[in-house]
């Protein structure tokens, strides 16, 4: 039996340096995603978005931080706070929200209402460590530092708006890890967070990473928030995404990942993000990310 699952599009691209993702709502429902979720036994309803502004009609520098560049910082703060309540809400009334993307920097709201009531781990599916900071990151988009974001990181700490109250670092694990600067690689190793790099799935198989992983998110926590951007697949089954990075995991590890997380039965929230549909072929990415959903949600072919 799965849990009623809430749809919530969060159509933006503020964090990211290419247009494109805050079409990714429209291209995951239009992939299929309610039918998929039916087939995993999930009864879904559709939030419909959040509302965003277009990015043509704002200033990317009309707030700026402490130090270094965070584009649309602003704008990125107004749609984290809606969703952050949206979120809240749907935990509130007994339901489990699935977020969609729009660019990762709406995981500061996603994770932020799934951390408001309750302590939470966060398993992080991704290419990149999305742990700069306004201060260290080389191209100013937000949706690179999400996860510095929530943990209060650098310039981050204190930032009310933007850091999850009931999440511990020792309770983040990324998974897939293959594309990090080099301030960031610094970040991570002094931080609590555990990361499983690409070699890491090579040496030890997707089982006993993913495992390991959510150990490390359930230990101590009322339940898990799993973010999963799309760019974590290898390029060749997941092309439309904005930043592909080659050596990604592929289609059955992908889908053995997500029935792991289905199995420990904590799955406390969802998000899929980083769908770019103009660089995506037929739609793929989005069909694959609805397939994938299904699995955590506990979809089995027997
Ligand atoms: N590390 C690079 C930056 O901060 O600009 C690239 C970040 C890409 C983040 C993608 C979505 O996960
Ligand atoms: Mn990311
Ligand atoms: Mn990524
Ligand atoms: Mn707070």
């Amino acid at each position: 039996m799965t849990r009623p699952t809430r749809i919530i599009g969060a159509p933006i691209d503020y964090g990211a340096n290419r247009r494109g993702v805050d079409m990714g709502p429209s291209a995951i429902r239009y992939g299929g995603l309610a039918a998929q979720l039916e087939d995993a036994g999930a009864t879904v309803a559709d939030d419909g978005d959040v509302s965003a502004p277009r990015a043509e009609e704002r200033d990317p520098e009309a707030e700026t931080p402490s130090e270094g560049r965070a584009k649309f910082l602003r704008e990125t703060k107004a749609v984290c706070t809606a969703l952050s309540d949206r979120v809240a809400e749907t935990l509130d009334s007994g339901e489990l929200p699935l977020v969609l993307g729009g660019d990762h920097s709406i995981a500061i709201g996603s994770v932020t209402g799934s951390a408001r009531d309750a302590d939470v781990g966060v398993v992080w599916f991704d290419a990149h460590g999305d742990f700069n900071t306004p201060a260290t990151s080389p191209s100013g988009n937000v949706h690179g530092m999400p996860l510095a974001a929530l943990l209060g990181i650098g310039d981050f700490a204190g930032v009310e708006w933007a850091n999850a109250d009931g999440l511990r670092e020792e309770n983040v694990a990324i998974v897939g890890l293959r594309s990090v600067d080099e301030a960031e690689r610094e970040a991570i190793r002094e931080s609590e967070v555990t990361a499983f790099t690409m070699s890491d799935i090579d040496e030890e198989g997707i089982t006993a990473v993913v495992e390991g992983a959510l150990e490390i998110a359930t230990a101590g926590t009322d339940g898990i928030h799993v973010s999963l951007d799309l760019d974590w697949l290898d390029p060749r089954e997941a092309p439309g995404v904005g930043t592909p990075v080659r050596g990604g995991v592929n289609y059955r590890e992908a889908h053995s990942a997500l029935e792991t997380v289905a199995e420990t039965g904590a799955l406390r929230s969802l998000e899929l993000v980083e769908v770019n549909p103009i660089l995506d072929e037929q739609n793929e990415t989005a069909s694959l990310a609805t397939e994938l959903a299904a699995s955590a949600l506990g979809k089995r072919i027997l």
